[in-house]
Parts: structure tokens; C-alpha cells; sequence
């Protein structure tokens, strides 16, 4: 009948399968086949009942994301889910794997619902930016309750098998396969005698107003600034005082605005270049290296981090020290994290004993690491140091092995210039603490093997992480982009702008964090070493904050001292300001004879974008990043830029090029050396393009 809706008999049940993979998204194809076969039962006499399927994994993921944005076409995701229920006999849908958004929707226009064990009933719309669209926020609080409903949908959650049958959102846990057990719950319905049940036709849900109101406010709190999930909870209220006609009218209306907001075209964005950073011409399709045992060299902080992590996915590790006491340090540490792990129920006691006495082991000399498959190497960040480390793992690992670098700036081509295999050496930049940050930049060297570059990727997939590649630069995508807007931020400061009123304009436009918390967060001693770095090489016509340099040699170094831009007080969350930073910030103004002005929160927001957007144009055009998307995931996962922006790059699209860079010109009229605009930039403008038509070169 369709090409992905198939209609068959199975004595007097009809069975609708569809067959759209990988996802069986709802698209035009798919809404049409089912409208189709849903008429087409209504009118066979010889069936008695239907079972909706899903052929594959999962029975249907949702509505076509690809679609929207796109001109509708009929029939709608609303109007199929109504033409099922109004059916005038019973429709049972068997969900195996997942039915999510429009597919859970399409399961509540059905009479009956069959879960089998594992699956996942789920309205993650909210996640996309959007609200549930196809009767999901008023058919679920009629089966499960307005409580239960505010607790799922705001969130983009979803409810186990299990616990759907048990809240009512599903009616029975099936045995065998779904085909198998859609079937013999059909004929148990026919037998019974059994007619629709339409959840469309129960009263409206009683209202709870204590739980609507503590939703919002949770939401209002998590993720201010973001729309859907306000609205969706809005729309699960509708519920409570409309019938199901009016309700769905009005899920539509909100489903609607949602639909235009700049968040859903961030939010969506984001969805698809998470997908797409690991898609590589150079790894397509590359038989990969084995992993299984890794050694890592240096237990501080980061290395512990990535043993901890390494461990946890199921990696057998061995960790170089270089004497007893710094590994019993390490392990100690290891352990801590992995009591993290256990306190936040993502491991059990047993294996985590089990993952410390048979998965992992210390040495202190580097023949320990003559099985493993790949080293990574996490000690002092200083070429010779890692060149000795180089030297030691040439020497004893096996052939074939990857050794990798962790660090954050140096040079991976010296590093791998210095060894006898300079293929097999690749940079995987952990983000602090790599156990939990979810970004890994896989810093690929001008001599770096394509299979090493590929086992990178599906290393950091096995770790949980998101990998993103990147090339040789000092600070490569993410740490080269952050030293420009904190620049931007300490110009601001020095013209006029508090540090505070930085971090407050910054957190404003969604940041989770301003520059100068920030720096308080990673130690300001990490700022002044890069600044004593790079001053044998500084132009003259750069601006050195000389206030962070002071609270440097008053020991001032944020949180782990109690105290740096902020003042930090036992069991207090957050800091206090600090006038006398203020007085630091105004003696250097006044040395170099600048007079303060003000900064409105919005020109501050527009100075920080602009040297982030420039700098990233850069590592564009230089290959660092490969494509904008590239620069877009980097700051998701690893600078908490706010996901419903869908990333710099993206932003940057939306906010207009053009005023961009002419922005940046008029910046520039002020200070020439800093503000120089990329000549990407310049080029997409004049070509009337914008980043995202770069996001598809490889
Ligand atoms: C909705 O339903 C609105 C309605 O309420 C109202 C409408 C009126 N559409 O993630 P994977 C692609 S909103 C199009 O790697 P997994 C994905 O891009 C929707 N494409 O697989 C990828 O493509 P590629 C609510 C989709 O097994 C491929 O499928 N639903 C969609 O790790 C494989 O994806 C959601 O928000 C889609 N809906 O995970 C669910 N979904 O191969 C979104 C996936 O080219 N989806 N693709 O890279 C997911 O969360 C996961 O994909 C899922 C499978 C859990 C289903």
C-alpha cells in the first residue's frame, strides 16, 4: 500500500507496520501511509482490531525533525493521531525501544498500548525547543495525572515500561516480540468483546495547582531564559479546563509560537551537529585499532579525571607515577570519583570494588605499559617533560599503539616530530574534571594516521564523550577562541565596565558562568602562568590586565584561597564582590590615564560575541575547525555556551554577519590592534552567506 506503511491480516487483525528507518519518524510519507491504513481498517469488515508496529529497534522516534521549518504538508501529525482514535475499532499499539514525541502521541490516539519490557514512553519535545504538538500535552494528564505530567513533559523525560503500565500511561507489558504481543492483546480485546477506549474521551485531569506551581518555578530557575518548557506546562494546564477539542486547539496555538522562536532553531540545530561532528571524510569508513587496555601517565587532578572515566566505560587501566606515594595519591583520588559515581547511582559498591582490585593497577616505571593499546600522557604542561614521556612510551609500547597527548596548548607536531612514530601520536584535550566534562577535542597532527584519528572518535564515544576534531594551534578550537572574549572582557574592564557587571551581562545572555567566576573557578594562578607564557611574544599594543597579575602575588587565587574577584565564605554558594578589586581595576585605569565610561549589559554582550565570533572565524578559515559546527559543539560541551542559542557559530547566523562585522569596524576605530576583522567574515559578507553554509564541507 505505501512504501513505509505496510497493511497485512492476521486472521481478523490487521497489522500496520511501519517501516521508515533508521528512526520511523513521522514524516509526510509515514502520516499519509497511516491515515490511509487506519481507513482502510475502518472499512474492512473482516478485521476485527488493529496493532500499529514499528519495524527495527525502536517503534517510532517522533515526528520528522528535518521537516520543520518547512512548508506543512497534509496530512498533519494532529489529524492523524485524531483519525486513529475516532476509529470504531479497538487500535492497540505494541511499543518496543522507544515512542517518543509524535510517537508516543500517535500511541495515545490509540485505544490500547502494549510496552514491552526496556522501552521508553517519552515527550522530549521541550528538548527541541517546541512543546508536544500532536495531543501530548492533553492526553497524558488524562491517563497519568496533572502531577506526573508537569514532572515528565517540562523536562523532556520519559517514563520505562514499567512504570508507564504502572502510572496508566500504558496498559499491559508484552511478552515475545512486539508483533507477537500486539497480537495476542488484540485478540484478548476481540474476545472480551471490547470496544475503542478513547483517551481523548476522559475527563478533563483535576487540576493541581501546588504542582503546576512548583514546576515553574523549577523551570523558571533551571533554564531561564528558555520558552518550551514554560509552555509546555501552560499547555498540560490547558488540560485541566478544556475539553479534548478545545485542549488540542490550544496545544496547537502554543505548539505554533514555539515553532517561530529563534530557540527551536537553535535547539534543533544543536540536535543535528551533535550527530554530525563525528562524520569525517578522513574517518569514513577506516577499520579501527583496539582499545581495551589504556595506560595513562600522571595521576593529578586530570589524569585521575581520565582514568576515572576510562574506568567507568569498562577499560582495563594501568597508571604511570613516578613513586609510590604520588600513585597511592592517584588511586585515592580514582577512588574518590568513583564514590561520586556510586552516590549519584551510576555504579554499584560491588563494581566499583570490583573495577579497583581487577580493572586497574599502578606502576611507577613505563615497562608496565608494554600491552596497552593506548597511552595518554597527563603530566606538567612543558615540551621537554612531555618529550621525556614521548621518549619512555617509543620506547616500550607495542607497535601499533596510540600514544596521545592531553595537553591544552602545546605543540602536537613537536611532540610527535620527537619520536620514532609520529603517526601513531594524536592530542585528546580532556576538559577539567574529565570525568564529567563531556567534550574531548581530538587534535589531529599534521602526521597523525587517519586509523588513529578514527579510533580517537570511537574512543571518545565509549567514554561517553563528544568528540570534536580539531588542528595544531596554541589552544587549539576552544582554548584559543576563550583567550580572545576573556581579552574582550578585561579591555571592557579596563575602559569602564566592573568585573562584576562583566559576569552578570555574560550570564544574562545565558552563560552559565562570567569570565572573572570563571577564573576564580579554575584558579587564577592558570591565567597568570599563560600570561608569563606568552609574554616573550606580546605585542606591545596588547593590554595585560594588570589586576589579575596583582591579586596573583597577593595570593589571591579564587575559590581554592577563598578568595580572588570574588569572596568566598564556607558553605556560602557563590562569592561576594570585592570593592577592593575594584580599587586594583581603578589604579590600573588610572595609570594609564584612561577615564571610565559606562558600559550598558548589552554592549558588554555584544563585545564579548563579536571577539568570540571573529577569533572563531579564524580557526575556521586556518583548518583548525573544520567546519563552524565544529566551533558550535566545542562550546556546548565544553564552555556550557546555552544550548538553545545552538552554539556561537549558529548564533552568530542568526544575529546578522553584517552588523556583526560592522560592529567589530566600529570597535576597531577605538583600538585597530585587537579588533581586526577575520577575512572568513569579511568574505561571507560580501558573499551574502553565513556559517551554516560551510557546515556541509568536509
Ligand atoms: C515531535 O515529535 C513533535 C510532535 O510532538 C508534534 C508534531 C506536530 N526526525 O540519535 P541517533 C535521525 S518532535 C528526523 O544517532 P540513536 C538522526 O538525525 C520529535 N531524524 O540514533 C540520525 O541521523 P543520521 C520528538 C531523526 O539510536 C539518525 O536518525 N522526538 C529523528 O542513538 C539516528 O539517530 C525526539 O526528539 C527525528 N525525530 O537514538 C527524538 N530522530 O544517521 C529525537 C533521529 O543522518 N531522537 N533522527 O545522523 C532521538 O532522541 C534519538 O534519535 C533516538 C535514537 C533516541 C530516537
Amino acid at each position: 500500500m505505501s512504501d513505509v506503511v505496510a497493511y497485512e491480516m492476521d486472521g481478523d487483525i490487521a497489522v500496520i507496520t511501519i517501516a521508515n528507518p533508521p528512526v520511523n519518524a513521522l514524516g509526510h510519507a509515514v502520516r499519509q501511509g497511516l491515515w490511509d491504513a487506519i481507513e482502510r481498517f475502518d472499512a474492512d469488515e473482516g478485521a476485527h482490531a488493529a496493532v500499529i508496529l514499528g519495524e527495527g529497534k525502536l517503534f517510532i522516534g517522533g515526528a520528522d525533525i528535518s521537516e520543520f521549518g518547512k512548508p506543512p504538508q497534509d496530512p498533519w501529525l494532529p489529524e492523524v493521531v485524531n483519525r486513529i482514535e475516532a476509529c470504531g475499532k479497538p487500535v492497540v499499539a505494541a511499543i518496543q525501544g522507544a515512542a517518543l514525541g509524535g510517537g508516543l502521541e500517535v500511541a495515545l490516539g490509540c485505544h490500547y498500548r502494549v510496552a514491552m519490557p526496556g522501552a521508553k514512553l517519552g515527550l522530549p519535545e521541550v528538548n527541541l525547543g517546541i512543546i508536544p504538538g500532536a495531543g501530548g500535552t492533553q492526553r497524558t494528564p488524562r491517563l497519568i495525572g496533572v502531577a506526573a505530567s508537569v514532572q515528565m513533559i517540562p523536562a523532556g523525560g520519559n517514563l520505562s515500561a514499567e512504570d508507564a503500565v504502572a502510572q496508566g500511561l500504558a496498559d499491559t507489558l508484552g511478552e515475545g516480540s512486539p508483533r507477537e504481543a500486539g497480537l495476542a492483546y488484540a485478540r484478548e480485546l476481540v474476545g472480551q468483546g471490547a470496544g475503542p477506549r478513547r483517551v481523548g474521551a476522559l475527563p478533563c485531569p483535576k487540576t493541581d495547582e501546588a504542582a503546576l506551581e512548583d514546576a515553574r518555578a523549577l523551570w523558571r530557575k533551571k533554564s531561564a531564559g528558555e520558552v518550551a518548557r514554560l509552555a509546555a506546562i501552560d499547555a498540560v494546564e490547558a488540560a485541566t479546563r478544556l475539553d479534548i477539542a478545545e485542549g488540542l486547539d490550544e496545544e496547537r496555538r502554543i505548539f505554533r509560537e514555539m515553532m517561530e522562536t529563534p530557540q527551536r532553531a537553535g535547539l534543533i540545530h544543536a540536535f543535528f551537529i551533535e550527530r554530525k561532528v563525528a562524520k569525517l571524510p578522513e574517518i569514513e569508513g577506516v577499520a579501527l585499532r583496539e582499545v581495551a587496555r589504556i595506560g595513562v601517565i600522571g595521576g593529578g587532578t586530570m589524569g585521575a579525571g581520565i582514568a576515572t572515566a576510562a574506568l567507568t566505560r569498562g577499560l582495563d587501566v594501568t597508571l604511570i607515577e613516578r613513586d609510590e606515594a604520588s600513585a597511592d595519591k592517584a588511586r585515592a583520588t580514582i577512588s574518590k570519583n568513583l564514590e561520586g559515581a556510586v552516590k549519584r547511582g551510576k555504579l554499584s559498591d560491588a563494581q566499583k570494588d570490583s573495577i579497583l582490585s581487577d580493572g586497574f593497577r599502578t606502576a611507577t616505571g613505563y615497562d608496565a605499559l608494554s600491552e596497552a593499546d593506548l597511552a595518554i600522557e597527563a603530566v606538567f604542561e612543558d615540551m621537554d617533560v612531555k618529550k621525556q614521556v614521548f621518549a619512555e612510551l617509543d620506547r616500550v609500547m607495542k607497535k601499533g599503539a596510540i600514544l596521545a597527548t592531553n595537553t591544552s596548548y602545546l605543540d602536537v607536531n613537536e611532540i610527535a616530530a620527537s619520536i620514532s612514530r609520529p603517526g601513531d601520536v594524536i592530542g585528546l584535550h580532556f576538559f577539567s574534571p574529565a570525568h564529567v566534562m563531556k567534550l574531548l577535542e581530538v587534535v589531529v597532527a599534521d602526521q597523525t594516521a587517519n586509523d588513529v584519528t578514527a579510533t580517537a572518535f570511537a574512543l571518545a564515544k565509549k567514554l561517553g564523550k563528544v568528540a570534536v576534531r580539531a588542528g595544531v594551534c596554541d589552544g587549539f578550537i576552544g582554548n584559543r577562541i576563550l583567550a580572545k572574549y576573556r581579552a574582550a572582557a578585561d579591555r571592557m574592564v579596563l575602559q569602564g565596565a566592573s568585573p562584576y557587571q562583566v559576569d552578570r551581562a555574560v550570564k544574562a545572555f545565558g552563560w552559565p558562568m562570567g569570565p572573572y567566576e570563571m577564573g576564580d573557578l579554575a584558579g587564577l594562578d592558570i591565567g597568570y602562568m599563560t600570561r608569563k607564557r606568552k609574554e616573550p611574544t606580546r605585542d606591545p599594543r596588547d593590554v595585560v590586565p594588570t589586576w589579575a597579575d596583582e591579586l596573583y602575588h597577593l595570593g589571591r587565587l579564587g575559590q581554592k584561597t577563598g578568595r580572588g574577584y570574588y569572596i568566598y565564605e564556607e558553605g556560602k554558594r557563590g562569592g561576594q564582590e570585592d570593592p577592593e578589586v575594584e580599587e586594583l581595576v581603578a589604579k590600573a585605569r588610572e595609570k594609564q590615564g584612561i577615564a571610565p565610561r559606562e558600559f550598558t549589559d548589552a554592549e558588554i554582550q555584544r563585545r564579548y560575541m563579536a571577539a568570540l565570533v571573529n577569533e572563531a572565524a579564524r580557526v575556521v578559515e586556518e583548518g583548525i575547525a573544520k567546519r563552524p559546527l565544529d566551533v558550535d559543539v566545542t562550546f556546548l560541551y565544553g564552555y556550557g555556551f546555552p544550548r538553545w542559542r545552538g552554539g556561537p557559530m549558529h548564533w552568530a547566523d542568526h544575529a546578522g554577519l553584517a552588523d556583526l562585522l560592522s560592529d567589530i569596524k566600529e570597535y576597531a576605530e577605538e583600538d585597530d590592534f585587537f579588533w581586526q576583522p577575520a577575512p572568513l567574515l569579511e568574505r561571507l559578507v560580501a558573499d551574502n552567506a553565513n556559517f551554516a553554509s560551510l557546515n556541509d564541507q568536509g
